[in-house]
């Protein structure tokens, strides 16, 4: 399988995030891909190849402009503000009994483009966040051009991010834009599965009124875990977009025989869709020993779910998000991966 990567997701490094009270280093960061790329080597995985340009068009076909025009000023504006000592970081959101309004000032707007303090913006976050783009526009092109089977490296994640909101690590929705570009490109229907822990709330809320593309999650529970405000099973989708939402959240816990008979049913669901590709949401943070997760698989389990995966024998690109014991990252992804190469 043809891994796409760039250098430049550590140009994304912030110096904090805020959880269970206090600041500290990024979860998220450059050391997760590091140990991927290290382990795709040591296995002889694939060719590495670097990401092509597409500009800002694919992602306009997501985000919306003011969103994006505020991610590529962000750090300027604050850095104005505040000057450079610390990454720019939200404070206060709209939330009830408060108005939906884009403030003109810095701190207001980080605000009403966010919903948490985990995801700073540093100077060069947007050349990180438009490479990341780009590395899951190359996989689109690579499956469209007759691959199997496509690693699309991304980092920072993005499956947090709606069309105009971040957090959660995420800025841009890789998987989001590189699901609209398989139909733009001539896709009649695209399934996305979401494996990583947390419930990719910016994807389902990018499609959640769309019957043309099918998100299916397997998540940690919202009423215990991150993003707590999405991802609750009665979500089904909206107008012509219901049914075609399906969120399987799981408690605290969670072993894989749980884990693989939800998988199940969402590869089942899949199927029925007759889907022309698939999006893997690729999260390894389910692992058990993941810092800031609390499902229980270990790494042999992510052998059998890539194996599960491949039974849909649709052209699949995984596009990187979540996975923060970085221990064990590398043995993780790839045992994902190659569980379904040898399928
Ligand atoms: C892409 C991705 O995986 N984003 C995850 C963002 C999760 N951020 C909040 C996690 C809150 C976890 N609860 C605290 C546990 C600390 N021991
Ligand atoms: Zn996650």
């Amino acid at each position: 399988m043809i891994t796409i990567y760039s250098e430049d997701h550590r140009l994304h490094h912030g110096q904090y995030e805020l959880i269970a009270g206090g600041f500290v280093p990024p979860f998220e960061n450059p050391t997760r891909l590091d140990i991927i790329i290290s382990r795709l080597k040591e296995k002889n995985f694939g060719e590495i190849k670097p990401p092509n340009e597409y500009g800002l068009d694919p992602i306009l076909r997501v985000h919306t402009e003011d969103f994006i025009n505020f991610l590529r000023t962000a750090y300027d504006e604050w850095y104005e503000l505040h000057g450079g000592e610390k990454d720019a970081m939200p404070i206060t959101w709209p939330t009830r009994h408060l108005r939906q309004v884009v403030p003109k000032g810095i701190n207001g707007k980080l605000g009403y483009y966010s919903f948490d303090a985990a995801t700073p913006i540093t100077s060069t976050t947007w050349q990180a966040i438009t490479s990341a783009v780009n590395v899951a526009l190359t996989g689109v092109d690579l499956i469209k051009e007759g691959q199997r089977a496509v690693f699309s490296l991304c980092r920072p994640p993005g499956h947090h991010a709606a069309k105009d909101l971040y957090a959660g690590y995420c800025f841009f929705n890789n998987a989001a834009i590189a699901t609209q570009a398989f139909i733009d490109k001539g896709a009649e229907r695209v399934a996305i599965l979401d494996i990583d822990y947390h419930h990719g709330n910016g994807t389902q809320a990018i499609f959640y009124d769309r019957s043309d593309v099918l998100f299916v999650s397997l998540h940690g529970d919202p009423d215990q875990e991150y993003p707590y405000f999405l991802g609750y099973k009665e979500e089904i989708g909206t107008g012509k977009g219901e049914g075609f939402n399906k969120n399987f959240p799981m408690p605290w816990g969670t072993l894989w025989p749980v884990y693989k008979d939800a998988l199940d049913q969402g590869i089942d669901s899949i199927q029925n869709f007759k889907p022309d590709a698939l999006v893997v949401s690729t999260g390894v943070d389910t692992f058990e020993k993941d810092p800031i997760s609390k499902f229980k698989l270990k790494s042999e389990n992510y052998l059998e779910m890539g194996n599960m995966i491949e039974s849909l024998s649709l052209p699949t690109l995984f596009v990187m998000e979540g996975g923060y014991a970085v221990d064990e990252i590398g043995i993780n992804t790839v045992n994902l991966l190659s569980g379904f190469e040898e399928a």
